[in-house]
């Protein structure tokens, strides 16, 4: 493998081709129209335009991209996240048409698609699951008895969905076949499939994930958990690793059930294994993630292990180049996802220019980013800009240091999500690590936000744009003065 194309954008692009880069292999960019001038472009040793701003038109197209890759000689392809990352037909037709996938195989991400087929898979292997069914319900009458023996509140989900969409709560046996026919068609209707399963309500659960390795010739290792709670419309804003609530053994018990899950599907490669997390430390498997995550930051930080080297010397055939012995965790690493959403408008994506871009610097401080000062923010991708990730010791100071960073972030010209994470890790639930997937509802209301001293801050701007004109003033009229005479003679040197 001498030459990588990367199917995706912004700050994963980068970050595929920093590794890659290091490795000595050279990368290829494709890039929409709207992107020419990102960061990820300049740095690639080539780039190739796929077409027009919007996804489906560019970096959605399988066939564009490996006709990309085919013209430059690139013979791999990493899909990063999103996009086509979790595309069974993509993973396949990158192998036929004779490169090398640096994901699973298609048959692994098909498995786990169905969040059925990932339940029937995991059942096998004794991995825990919530009581539910784990066939698609055909029979309303059958699967509302099966409701009855389970208890009420359940939750109807979509086989095709996961990340939380397509999810319906029935609160009584009276409701439950109306909402098994409303989750029906809004399945067909989102993932062209009506398939969807029962499983028992759990309240306010944590969501903690495994990241997992493995490889070709059947080695597996877990490289512990993420605690990914702190979640608004199942996009999450702050990740953490380790969790601050597992144990030794909670955190075997489930890193061995992810790998049994992988097992399941003949999985290579980097993967994660979601569970829900009780407060009795209960566990029960979710779904799989057959990707890269935009997370995976934390998990790099306390085990020492570049994720993206070891996906690529996977899709090399090599082994992996670890044993689960060789795994710890050393201190404690929390990640912020800067977005583009605006907190106090119910976090809705804000549009506009990066007129001022200034990430924080210093010990323990991570940023991936993959825009740059002046750059106008596109709105046909996400809105996360920019990860920021401060590595400590210990988690309070992993906390203090992320203050630090988020104090120094300097970003002028766009709303971000930066201010709602300094509150949120400040707060006292999550200083205590007493929390759950509810903590924004609970907690958050966005005056918090609002800063005291507007009053003063308002004043302060206005003396400073007065003294900022006076000063222009000056040295125009310096220059004027100074015009075609040595500086060197003005200053009497
Ligand atoms: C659940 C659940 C409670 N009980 N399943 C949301 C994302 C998708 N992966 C599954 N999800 C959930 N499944 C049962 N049986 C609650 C959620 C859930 C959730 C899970 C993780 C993180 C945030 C969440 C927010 C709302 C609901």
């Amino acid at each position: 493998m001498n030459k990588i194309l990367i199917a995706n954008r912004g700050e994963i692009a980068m970050r595929i081709m920093r590794t890659a880069k290091e490795m000595g292999i050279k990368t290829v960019a494709v890039f929409s129209e709207a992107d020419r001038n990102m960061p990820f472009v300049r740095y690639a040793d080539e780039a190739i335009c796929i077409g027009p701003a919007l996804s489906s038109q560019s970096y959605l197209r399988a066939e564009k991209i490996i006709a990309a890759a085919k013209q430059t000689g690139a013979d791999a392809i990493h899909p990063g996240y999103g996009f086509l990352s979790e595309n069974a037909s993509f993973s396949k037709a990158v192998s036929d048409a004779g490169l090398i996938f640096i994901g699973p195989a298609a048959h692994s991400i098909e498995i786990m698609g169905s969040k059925i087929g990932a339940k029937q898979a995991a059942k096998k292997f004794n991995v825990p699951m919530v009581p539910g069914t784990e066939e698609p319900i055909s029979d309303v009458n059958v699967a509302r008895k099966i409701a009855n023996s389970i208890g009420y509140p359940i939750l109807v989900k979509a086989s095709a969905g996961g990340g939380g969409k397509g999810m319906r709560v029935v609160n009584n046996d009276e409701e439950f076949e109306e909402q098994i026919r409303t989750a029906k068609s809004e399945a067909l209707n989102a993932f062209g499939n009506d398939d969807v399963f029962i499983e028992k309500y759990v309240g306010a659960p944590r969501h903690i994930e495994i990241q997992l390795m493995g490889d070709k010739h059947g080695n597996y290792a877990y490289l512990f958990e993420r605690e990914c709670s702190i979640q608004r419309r199942h996009q999450k804003l702050i990740e953490e690793a380790p969790s601050s609530c597992l144990t030794p053994e909670i955190r075997k018990q489930m890193g061995e059930c992810a790998i049994a899950v992988a097992r399941s599907c003949d999985y290579y490669g980097a993967g994660t294994v979601e569970f829900l997390v009780d407060e009795n430390l209960n566990f029960y498997f979710l779904e799989m993630n057959t990707r890269l995550q935009v997370e995976h930051c934390v998990t790099e930080m306390i085990t020492g292990i570049d994720l993206v080297k070891e996906q690529i010397n996977v899709a090399r055939g090599n082994k992996l180049s670890f044993t689960q012995d060789d795994l710890h965790i050393t201190g404690h690493a929390i990640e912020l996802r800067v977005c583009t959403e605006d907190p106090l408008n119910n976090f809705l994506p804000d549009i506009g220019k990066l007129e001022i871009y200034q990430p924080p610097k210093g010990p323990g401080v991570r940023v991936d980013d993959g825009y740059e000062e002046g750059m106008e923010i596109p709105i046909f991708y996400d809105s996360m800009i920019a990860k920021l990730i401060a590595y400590a010791p210990t988690r309070d100071e992993a906390i203090d240091r992320l203050c630090r960073a988020i104090d120094e972030y300097y970003i002028k010209g766009i709303k971000t999500t930066m201010e709602f994470g300094k509150w949120a890790v400040q707060t006292e639930p999550f200083r205590s690590g007493k929390f759950d997937t509810k903590f924004i509802d609970k907690y958050f209301k966005p005056e918090y936000l609002f800063k005291e001293d507007v009053g003063q801050e308002e004043v302060a701007a206005l003396l400073s744009a007065y003294i900022w004109e006076k000063d222009k003033k000056q040295t125009l009229t310096k220059q004027a003065v100074t015009n075609g005479v040595s500086k060197w003679k003005i200053n009497r040197r």
